[in-house]
């Protein structure tokens, strides 16, 4: 029998490239986010080459996350694979003039809503004593950057969760591990910026962006490796990033 996969920001970025990719390989799709009308252009598509099941909530709202994952039909019941990606960052402030409900944002969706996806999906997998976490960290959980703040906060924090899911899901014999991306040019420098296509635009121009495909990719080769393999934490940045902050701009 096939596998499962449970993606969480399916509906955009590097969430949706990962859904594409898994599809064209046969993985089924457990798909997830707040836009409905994406989830169900996805299940179109996607639905063609593989089973597909969309789950519409905010990963904030965490009875909203249980109904959600309780509510899978049988043929879906099952999730070989979570992909915590959801998340996003909001502003670009430095500390003292920070917003406060951006902040909420960040910690809320990017910290808690991961951990109560995972908490929802990992009976079944503990019961199994099988299954595959991808935590979609940063290298801003790596590395913290001017204006950064809070969203490497959540990154960082996502890299303590990627560690401690590690340690103490050992002995059920499930495999964690993380993807650190760099810049890769998606929705979530719209998302940062409120909407500003202009500025959003500016931090991918003069140099080459990872595109969402690429991570995709690495997830895919993550999670087909034998079992014994775990690939516990991976930093993938553009050929011209070196850094958080250098990057080789050629203009
Ligand atoms: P996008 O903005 O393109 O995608 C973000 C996804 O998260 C969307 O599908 C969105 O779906 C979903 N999402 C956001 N908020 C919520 C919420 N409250 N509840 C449920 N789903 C939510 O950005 P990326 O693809 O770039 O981001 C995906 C992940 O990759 C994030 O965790 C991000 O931090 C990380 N990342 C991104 C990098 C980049 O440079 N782009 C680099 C390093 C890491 P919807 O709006 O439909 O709910
Ligand atoms: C996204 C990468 O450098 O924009 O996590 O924070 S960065």
């Amino acid at each position: 029998m096939g596998k499962t996969a449970f993606i969480t920001g399916a509906t955009s970025g590097i969430g949706k490239a990962t859904a594409e990719h898994f599809a064209n390989n046969g993985i089924d799709l457990i798909l997830c986010g707040r836009r409905e009308s994406r989830l169900k252009a996805l299940k179109e598509t996607f639905g063609k080459k593989v089973g597909v099941h969309t789950l519409c909530f905010d990963v904030r709202d965490k009875e909203a996350v249980q109904k959600a994952i309780q509510s899978l039909p049988n043929a879906f019941s099952k999730i070989d694979i979570l992909i915590n990606n959801a998340g996003n960052a909001h502003g670009f402030d430095p500390i003292n003039e920070g917003s406060m409900d951006d902040w909420d944002a960040m910690i809320d969706i990017n910290v808690k809503g991961l951990l109560y996806v995972s908490k929802t999906i990992l009976p079944q997998m503990i019961e199994r004593k099988n299954g595959h976490i991808i935590n979609i960290g940063s290298t801003a959980g790596k590395e913290v950057y001017p204006k950064g703040n809070v969203y490497c906060a959540s990154k960082y924090a996502v890299d303590a969760i990627n560690q401690g899911m590690r340690i103490d899901l050992n002995q059920y014999g499930i495999r964690v591990g993380a993807i650190n991306p760099g810049l890769v040019e998606t929705e979530f420098s719209n998302v940062r910026f409120k909407g500003d296509e202009e500025r959003a635009d500016n931090v991918y121009k003069g140099y080459q962006p990872l595109k969402p495909e690429d991570i995709a990719d690495i997830i895919y080769f993550v999670v087909t490796r034998p079992y014994h393999v775990n690939i516990a934490d991976l930093i993938v940045m553009p050929t011209a990033q070196a850094s958080s902050t250098i990057v080789n701009k050629r203009v």
